[in-house]
């Protein structure tokens, strides 16, 4: 009973739950929404709240402003916890994908870099979480290749900065860490699908880096005891991925030549193959390797593969253009065959015939993954995580129609971006 003569039986009515979470939440054990949050609040009034802040739990995550930092945040933010998130200074303004949850409650960040121990340190001494997603690092496979020294400091040295930071703090038997690993890892493929038993072999500096940060966390989850644990992710995409990215580039594409602001797309190798999953369904796994009795390495993955030549298909067939491929390597090209864009997009031309896809050399890699499929079957069984809630097909889609509302939402800005169209076209931007 507390102040206002309320029993947990009667809270946990009034949000929907099990009295158990009740005394759970209040342990600070589980998280609750923040809808349930604001429901209790009403009901025992804000000082009692304020006290249960005290418990709530805690996050810290590295890599905030990317794709994945900024659903992970959403997610934990609405598990009802408090997140804190490292950004480093620009100067220019990155924080796009998160500006939503800037001033919100609970949503605190910290300036700091995986290149800089100190500041490491510093935030991890201050926030002391309960859970760490390691989820910073320089993520392009290609740029790796011309900036590997870069590559090697943030994305394997930077995983050890981190765990010696939690040692630091004194929280190495409190504090739960989970690292982004990499589908990358396995490379030159030795086996299809891929699953956590699959020999590595990693095939660019940045998989070499990454196999560093894997086994790093290995090592002091043996020698240390700690609670660390790496997300083997296989590719993951959105609305909010990089625009150099394969997918997010070509859906950018196809929805600027859809609109007549861009003529053609360069691409490099049509023929790679990929399991892509949705970003927003793969941070719900990284909560849930943490929450796991023990601390383990898994494979998240859709188990379903397919190439760049078919995600372009699929993303040209979802604004009314089919295209046909003709040719071989770097003399293959992507034809429209039938135009049937909306007619607001069409004005006179039709594209019919038209080479709308060019293969380019400079989006080859001097050494490329092409063989990428994953076996969720380890994650789908101890972690009860569901692969495939959203499909391929809806997963094109989403990247899509958020491309076309954004690039029809420039509009006059959109028409001087017709630069950077020519810009991505002449192969520059890799
Ligand atoms: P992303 O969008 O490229 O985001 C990377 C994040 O790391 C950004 O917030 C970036 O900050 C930050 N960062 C980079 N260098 C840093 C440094 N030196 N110090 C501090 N912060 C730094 O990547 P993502 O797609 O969200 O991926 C998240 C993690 O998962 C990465 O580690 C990636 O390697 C790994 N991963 C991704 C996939 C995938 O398909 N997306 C698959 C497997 C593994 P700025 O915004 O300031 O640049
Ligand atoms: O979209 P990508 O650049 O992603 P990649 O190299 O698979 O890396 C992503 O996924 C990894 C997980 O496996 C992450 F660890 C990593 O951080 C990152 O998020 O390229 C996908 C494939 C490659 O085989 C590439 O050669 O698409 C091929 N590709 C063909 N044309 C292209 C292009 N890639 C890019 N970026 N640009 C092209 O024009």
């Amino acid at each position: 009973m507390n102040q206002k003569g309320i029993n947990q039986r009667e809270l946990a009515d009034m949000i929907g739950k099990d009295e158990t979470v009740i005394s759970r939440w209040f342990a600070g054990k589980v998280g609750i929404s923040r809808s349930s949050v604001e429901l209790l609040e009403k009901a025992l009034g804000e000082k009692l709240i304020k006290d249960k802040q005290h418990n709530m739990k805690k996050a810290l995550i590295t890599g905030v402003t990317g794709q994945d930092g900024s659903y992970l945040s959403e997610f934990l933010l609405e598990k009802g916890y408090e997140v804190h998130g490292v950004i480093r200074r620009n100067s220019s303004d990155h924080r796009e994908r998160i500006s939503h949850l800037e001033g919100t409650p609970h949503f605190h960040l910290h300036y700091g870099h995986m290149e800089d121990s100190m500041s490491l340190v510093k935030v991890v001494t201050m926030v002391r979480p309960d859970e760490i997603y390691n989820l910073a690092a320089q993520s392009h496979v290609q740029v790796s290749f011309d900036s590997p020294e870069f590559t090697a400091d943030v994305d394997a040295t930077g995983v050890l900065r981190v765990l010696e930071a939690v040692r630091a703090a004194g929280l190495e038997n409190t504090c739960r860490i989970y690292q982004a690993s990499t589908s990358e890892l396995y490379g030159k493929v030795e086996e299809v699908p891929q699953n956590e038993n699959t020999p590595f072999h990693p095939y660019s500096p940045y998989a070499v880096a990454k196999l560093y940060g894997y086994w790093i966390i290995r090592e002091y989850r043996e020698a240390y005891n700690m609670f660390c644990c790496s997300g083997i992710l296989f590719n993951h995409e959105s609305e909010r991925r990089g625009e150099t990215f394969v997918t997010r580039k070509i859906t950018l594409a196809a929805a600027r030549i859809a609109q007549g602001l861009q003529d053609c797309l360069y691409l490099g190798n049509l023929s790679s193959l990929r399991d892509w999953g949705y970003a927003k369904d793969y941070v719900e796994c990284m909560w849930l390797i943490l929450q796991n009795d023990k601390p383990e390495d898994f494979v998240i993955a859709t188990g379903v593969q397919h190439s760049v030549r078919e995600f372009a298909y699929y993303a040209f067939k979802h604004v009314g253009i089919e295209l046909e491929f003709k040719g071989k390597g770097l003399d293959e090209i992507g034809v429209c065959v039938s135009d049937n864009r909306h007619s607001v997009h069409k004005k006179d031309t039709s594209l019919v015939g038209k080479a709308l896809i060019k293969v380019s050399p400079d989006f080859y890699r001097p050494t490329d993954v092409v063989n990428l499929w994953g076996d969720p079957t380890k994650a789908k069984a101890k972690l009860g995580w569901n692969p495939n809630k959203t499909s391929f097909e809806e997963l094109v889609k989403i990247m899509v129609d958020s491309d076309m509302a954004k690039v029809a939402g420039e509009g006059a800005a959109a028409k001087v971006r017709t630069n950077l169209a020519e810009y991505l076209e002449k192969g520059i931007v890799k």
